[in-house]
């Protein structure tokens, strides 16, 4: 791992010392994307104490072991910053379709040191989950997540059925740390439509535990006919099931969310603010291949404001141009 920060020597001691890269327990945004010999690559910008991010990355490594990151899987949709093994410290995993359209899920788990290894300590064949080919095979609909709450990392997914209503599927981590054969979870949101076209790869879709009761919830945020951004969620009950209709909804008043726009893909559920209330923050290019991030933070009543709480220009970054400025390779990572 490259180190390269401007702040005071103390501080990055800290950090080392302790295997956390971000001594400020605030959320970093990363990214994971092929490079040109399609090795994943990963930068991650840190924040400073007072909420800001550092322009310079603080971490810039690439995964010499991996390899096939190239054409649209280099955008990074089939990858995730997950704490896989529950060490305490965020690895990188990948989940992503087969030729035979299973689901090949492989994971870097972060050293004590904080490098991610080089080539997965983590690989798993999912062969119970089937139908991962085409524009299924990117991954842009499997997530990972601790559904079930004991403490493992699941694999979930959540994508439009031929009906466009959302079908959600996960398979619970064993106590071995694999995955099952077979799903553990299965349910049809019947009550969701228009979940068709590219709506049904589910960009827009997170799980994600929102209203903070300890079950991980099905969130979204996408844009509406009009370009506003339209926030919602399906909160799971006390059986861990989801409701049929929407327990949260709301429009937030920002229009531009337009074509390619309106998917989603720039938009994260993630404590921004870390005030113990998940916010809606978005990481995409701007202007010439300038990254740019911003956030909506929840208030205390559950909802958001119509306009962003917090706004940052990453001076020098400019690799977001093109197909990159949708910031599919983009994540926030809670430390
Ligand atoms: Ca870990
Ligand atoms: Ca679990
Ligand atoms: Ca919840
Ligand atoms: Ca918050």
């Amino acid at each position: 791992m490259k180190r390269m920060t401007v702040r005071l020597v103390g501080t990055v001691l800290l950090g080392l010392a302790t295997g956390c890269d971000n001594p400020n327990g605030l959320p970093e945004l990363c990214s994971a994307r092929g490079n040109a010999e399609g090795k994943v690559s990963i930068t991650c910008f840190t924040r400073f104490s007072d909420g800001s991010f550092d322009d310079i990355p603080a971490i810039t490594q690439t995964l010499a072991g991996t390899s096939g990151y190239v054409e649209r899987w280099q955008y990074g949709e089939s990858l995730h910053f997950t704490d896989f093994n529950g060490d305490g410290r965020v690895d990188l995993c990948s989940a992503r379709g087969n030729a035979e359209g299973y689901v090949d899920v492989a994971c870097h788990e972060r050293k004590a040191n904080g490098d991610f290894p080089g080539t997965a300590t983590f690989n798993q064949t999912v062969t119970g989950a089937t139908g991962w080919v085409d524009d299924w095979q990117y991954g842009e609909a499997l997530h990972f997540t601790d559904f079930n709450g004991d403490g493992r990392v699941d694999l979930c997914s959540a994508r439009g059925n031929t009906e466009g209503t959302l079908d959600v599927s996960c398979f619970h981590r064993t106590s071995g740390g694999g995955f099952p054969d077979e799903p553990s979870f299965q349910q049809t949101l019947t009550a969701s439509t228009g979940w068709v076209e590219r709506w049904r790869y589910g960009e827009a879709l997170h799980f994600v535990d929102f209203n903070k009761d300890g079950r991980v919830d099905l969130c979204g945020a996408r844009a509406n006919d009009e370009g506003n951004l339209e926030v919602f969620c399906y909160q799971r009950d006390a059986e861990g099931r989801f409701p049929d209709t929407l327990s949260f909804q709301q429009f937030l008043g920002n229009r531009g969310w337009t074509n390619r726009w309106q998917y989603g893909e720039a938009l994260h559920f993630t404590d921004f603010d870390t005030d113990g209330r998940v916010d809606l923050c978005g990481a995409r290019g701007a202007g010439p291949g300038q990254l740019e991030a911003a956030c909506f933070f929840q208030m205390s009543n559950g909802t958001m404001r119509g306009q962003a709480d917090f706004r940052h220009a990453f001076l020098g970054a400019t690799q977001w141009e093109g197909d990159w400025a949708y910031g599919e390779d983009l994540s926030f990572v809670e430390p």
